[in-house]
């Protein structure tokens, strides 16, 4: 287990801060500095804000927290607050909003962490919940690589020539099962002591779990195709009403970026057209055809507790842990995360990331839609402010887990809860199946 750099003291914890927002500060200016002004100040899909209003924002959040709140500091911009509060504009409405144009933009959002860095020296770090372990900061870290994948996001909605590269993931290999018995029991949901964990995350709580079966890994694009080829889009059976509604009334064929030519499928990434690689874990789904292709496949989606379960219970010694390798934090060969890689990387790729039982993938590649609700744990806190979690709470939202190739590290955790629209569709999510176990597969546990 590498060491918890929480624990190893204050100026251990400091360095380990610097390097965090330091690394999201990269990543926000390769995504930036990769596109012309123009594509930084428009609007590349009404899903989404301009680049310029999302690194904006990141810098205007930054201020808010850490250098008024935790610094204690004058404010540098309180006439642009509004104009980046995300509550007060829709996505669609900030490209007309008096925004800070590029050059302003990277002056300001740079003003603000010189200001932080000299703020993180000397503030003590305890003694207040807010800067106790360094949680505002880390708070600001993820919120900025949350931005980041956002940014991601839009960057795949462009249209134009690819500005963005990076290696090729790992190769896949084929799994021992295709899906596993997870005997049932009790373990410990959320967390009360990771540092960094935000609201929603917390309390840790003991949680009862029934025995289930689930895939080994996310369902592929050639698993994908097989429920397209099958006319599962024309079949009113597998698609929940809402679904079905949906897919018509939208006239969805196949996942978004996806493109049939001939007799062959192609898709679109970043402004690559290649052919549609099948090994790979289906993305640019709904939930409602994550839930209408488990339907065909005669299985369901995990409940987000089942999600967690499989994720975190260790069966030899019942205890429940960070990741589903351990509590190590996740390194290169664990998971596709951080934007390391452009793409998911094929079914198999992360042997060293399985869990106990054979479970892979499920931390990095495509986020995950689970059947839950978005919904506060018992004795729920909103921390520090409601607009985090707090005012998104209810059955218009579905929870996603196990982050994305387009998530950092420091944004996902095995208690990490993301939360969406079912209708969503731009987001780095697929989906993995679980079902019931069948009458007799239980006896070899029981
Ligand atoms: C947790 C990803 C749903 O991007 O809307 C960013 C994160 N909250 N700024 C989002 C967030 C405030 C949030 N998600
Ligand atoms: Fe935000």
């Amino acid at each position: 287990m590498t060491a918890q750099p929480h624990d190893a003291g204050t100026e251990a914890l400091r360095a380990w801060v610097a390097e965090q927002l330091g690394h999201a500060r990269d990543r926000t200016r390769l995504l930036t500095d990769a596109v012309d002004e123009d594509d930084l100040i428009r609007q590349h899909s009404k899903l989404m804000s301009p680049l310029v209003w999302d690194y904006a924002h990141i810098g205007n959040q930054e201020e808010l927290w850490l250098v008024r709140d935790v610094g204690g500091r004058e404010p540098l911009r309180s006439d642009i607050d509004e104009l980046y509060d995300a509550f007060q504009h829709p996505r669609a409405e900030r490209p007309s909003l008096p925004l800070l144009n590029p050059a302003q933009t990277r002056a300001y959002t740079a003003e603000v962490r010189d200001k932080v860095l000299d703020i993180l020296d000397t503030v003590p770090l305890e003694g207040r919940r807010l800067v106790d372990q360094a949680f505002a900061f880390g708070m600001i870290a993820q919120h900025e690589q949350q931005h980041d994948e956002t940014m991601l996001a839009t960057h795949q909605l462009r249209q134009g020539a690819p500005v963005l590269s990076a290696p090729e993931p790992p190769a896949g290999r084929r799994l021992p099962a295709a899906e596993v018995l997870v005997p049932g029991g009790t373990f410990t949901m959320g967390t009360s002591t990771e540092p960094w964990a935000l609201d929603n995350e917390r309390p840790a709580h003991p949680t009862r779990v029934a025995s289930y079966v689930i895939d080994t890994a996310p369902v592929s694009n050639g698993d994908y195709l097989a429920f397209i080829e099958g006319r599962g889009y024309d079949d009113e059976r597998w698609w929940s009403p809402a679904g079905w509604a949906h897919v018509r009334g939208k006239g969805l064929v196949a996942p978004r970026f996806w493109e049939r030519d001939g007799g062959e499928w192609w898709r679109t990434r970043f402004g690559v057209r290649e052919r549609l690689p099948l090994d790979e874990p289906v993305m640019h789904v709904c939930f409602y055809e994550a839930e209408a292709y488990a339907a065909w496949a005669g299985k369901r989606l995990p409940t987000e507790t089942e999600w967690e379960y499989a994720a975190r219970h260790d069966p030899a010694t019942g205890r429940t842990r960070r990741y589903p390798w351990g509590d190590a934090d996740p390194a290169a060969e664990h998971a596709n995360l951080g934007q390391r890689h452009l793409r998911p990387a094929p079914v198999g790729a992360y042997p060293a990331g399985a869990s106990p039982l054979g479970v892979e993938q499920l931390i990095g590649d495509v986020w995950e839609w689970t059947s839950s609700d978005f919904l506060p744990y018992p004795s729920f806190t909103a921390f520090p402010y409601d607009e985090y979690s707090l005012v998104f709470f209810g059955p218009e939202y579905k929870v996603l887990r196990g982050g994305s190739f387009g998530s950092d590290a420091v944004a996902v955790r095995g208690t990490f809860r993301n939360w969406d629209y079912p209708i969503r569709r731009q987001i780095f999510a697929g989906f993995r199946c679980a079902r019931d176990p069948r009458p007799g597969e239980l006896d070899t546990v029981e």
